[in-house]
């Protein structure tokens, strides 16, 4: 078969034609969603399914990459693939009339299943998509139509030929145009409309009844150190949620049900009647590789998950809570250690003197000293199930990861860095160490293969959070490897084998190479 220079060119006026059209779909579809059903837009509803389906080692990819940009990443990548599709579509529709429509139907189907699907899905979740579908096969219907008669005009060489040509790149340019200005609008509508971020700045929580309180020498000061306290803006997020949701406190109600002798329900003020109590705990992310960046040390604000549950009184037998979010995000964290008196478990209001940011559970998570985040952090919490781990499995589970996931102890270097030039001369080797629920005895660092050097250590803030530590160094100019390993208050030394992050958490004697300048 012989494809002629007028066939291409025509397909690639209908791939233009199909991907203006996949444009007005998710534009009028965002549109309406702004309207009718927030939450509920087909490209947010579509990037949360592949992130509940993708496997496991892509997403490791992702977080490796992208790090928190890694839901931005995403939608580039949807967005970019549903304009490829709907280029592809605009081919067909010319190939052969109502192919393409009946595909933006099949899309529009797609798209409504993954919005209704989703656990914080709302009524009228259906809508958008819905919308979105009918409007963008319209719109194919229209400009492929419109297309034929240019492509057939020409091909009898008749006079209306230039009339028909103007007329598709005149509806071409109009759909393309309402697709961006609509697609824009609704973005900027919906960030200007997003009511819970004004909700959360008048927001004033009550003084806590107490305070941490932070020996002196706990924190070091050193340039390129971390922080004792990791600024709210700095730190780290994972989470599987691509939109941030939107829960409003005077509408939030913890259910705590199951395995309980009487099921109890709490609201925003019902917590903050409790007292609030400031707490110093470093939470910890299972993907945190050695040497990385997945923590942060933070003052939550908060009320201990044992006096919340035991209004519900937890019955014998139970060994479990899978505590779930708005966004149906589940985590399973060991019944004992949220009843534990010697353990600070909180549902935490505050974060660094504020309430939670958006971005870190407004208006109520979970904080668990001594448990990766996946097993006990949960944010925008709304449910507590006390059940066993023989009955539930939390998000995490049937994904490659353990059930129970302790932190492991560990220590990081922040300085110096690879990246940052040094010069020769006496300078300062630190970084911070964590063996949350029992404590740092010990830092010790090697350089150049040497003899481990005792670190000094800063005075702890408690158990549960991380250590600053230092060593003088005189640096001499050439290449240096530094490593470091941390004892924990109950004497184990930090294992050194590197393992994975998975399924449980990474292991591994940090060790970094420097160029002294
Ligand atoms: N609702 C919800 N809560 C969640 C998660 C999530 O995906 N959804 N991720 C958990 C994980 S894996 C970690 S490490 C911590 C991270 O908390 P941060 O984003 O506030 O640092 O939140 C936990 N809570
Ligand atoms: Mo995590």
């Amino acid at each position: 078969m012989r494809i002629s220079r007028r066939t291409v060119a025509a397909g690639g006026w209908a791939a233009l034609a199909g991907a203006v059209s996949g444009g007005v779909f998710v534009a009028v579809a965002e549109v309406v969603a702004l309207l009718a059903a927030r939450e509920a837009g087909p490209l947010i509803a579509v990037g949360s399914f592949v992130i509940d389906i993708v496997p496991r080692w892509a997403k490791e990819l992702a977080i490796e990459l992208f790090g928190s940009n890694d839901k931005l990443f995403l939608l580039s990548s949807l967005g970019f693939a549903v304009f490829v599709a709907a280029a592809v579509v605009g081919i067909l529709e010319l190939w052969r009339r109502w192919v393409g429509v009946a595909l933006f139907g099949v899309a529009g189907i797609a798209a409504v299943a993954a919005t209704v699907t989703r656990a914080d899905a709302s009524p009228l979740g259906f809508l958008p998509s819905t919308i979105g579908a009918l409007a963008g096969a319209a719109a194919l219907y229209l400009l492929v139509g419109a297309l034929r008669r240019w492509r057939d005009a020409r091909d009898h060489d008749s006079a209306t030929a230039g009339v028909d040509r103007r007329r598709f790149l005149l509806f071409t340019g109009a759909g393309a145009a309402f697709a961006v200005l609509a697609g824009v609008g609704s973005q900027l509508g919906s960030a200007a409309t997003s009511s819970i971020a004004a909700i959360r700045a008048a927001l004033h929580l009550p003084a806590p009844l107490s305070r941490v309180t932070v020996p002196a020498g706990a924190d070091l000061h050193l340039k390129d150190l971390s922080p004792l306290f990791t600024p709210n803006k700095d730190f780290y997020r994972v989470d599987t949620a691509l939109s941030v949701p939107s829960i409003d406190p005077s509408n939030w109600r913890l259910t705590i049900d199951g395995m309980v002798e009487q099921r109890a329900e709490f609201s925003f003020r019902d917590l903050l009647s409790m007292g609030l109590r400031e707490y110093a705990i470093t939470l910890t992310c299972v993907s945190n590789q050695v040497g990385g960046n997945l923590l942060g040390n933070a003052r939550w604000l908060g009320v201990p998950v044992r006096e919340v549950l035991a209004h519900a009184r937890p019955r014998n037998g139970a060994d479990m809570v899978l505590s779930r979010s708005i966004d149906g995000f589940t985590a399973g964290t060991p019944l004992s250690a949220l009843t534990d008196p010697g353990r600070d478990a909180i549902l935490a209001v505050g974060m660094n003197g504020e309430p939670l940011p958006l971005e870190h559970g407004f208006p109520v998570r979970m904080v668990v000293p001594g448990l990766y985040g996946y097993v006990s952090a949960t944010k925008w919490l709304t449910e507590l199930k006390v059940t066993t781990f023989a009955t539930d499995q939390a998000y995490w589970t049937p994904r490659g990861y353990s059930e129970k996931a302790p932190i492991k102890l560990s220590s990081r270097i922040d300085t110096p860095r690879i990246d940052r030039s040094l010069s020769a001369g006496p300078t300062k080797i630190a970084g911070v160490a964590w063996a949350q629920t029992v404590g740092i005895q010990k830092v010790e660092v090697q350089v150049d293969g040497g003899p481990w050097q005792q670190a000094q250590l800063a005075a702890p803030i408690n158990a549960d959070t991380w250590v600053q530590w230092s060593l003088d160094w005189n640096a001499t100019s050439g290449s240096h490897t530094i490593a470091v390993r941390a004892i924990d208050r109950a004497g184990r030394l930090q294992e050194e084998k590197r393992t994975p992050i998975a399924p449980n958490g990474s292991t591994g004697w940090q060790s970094t190479l420097v160029r002294v300048g």
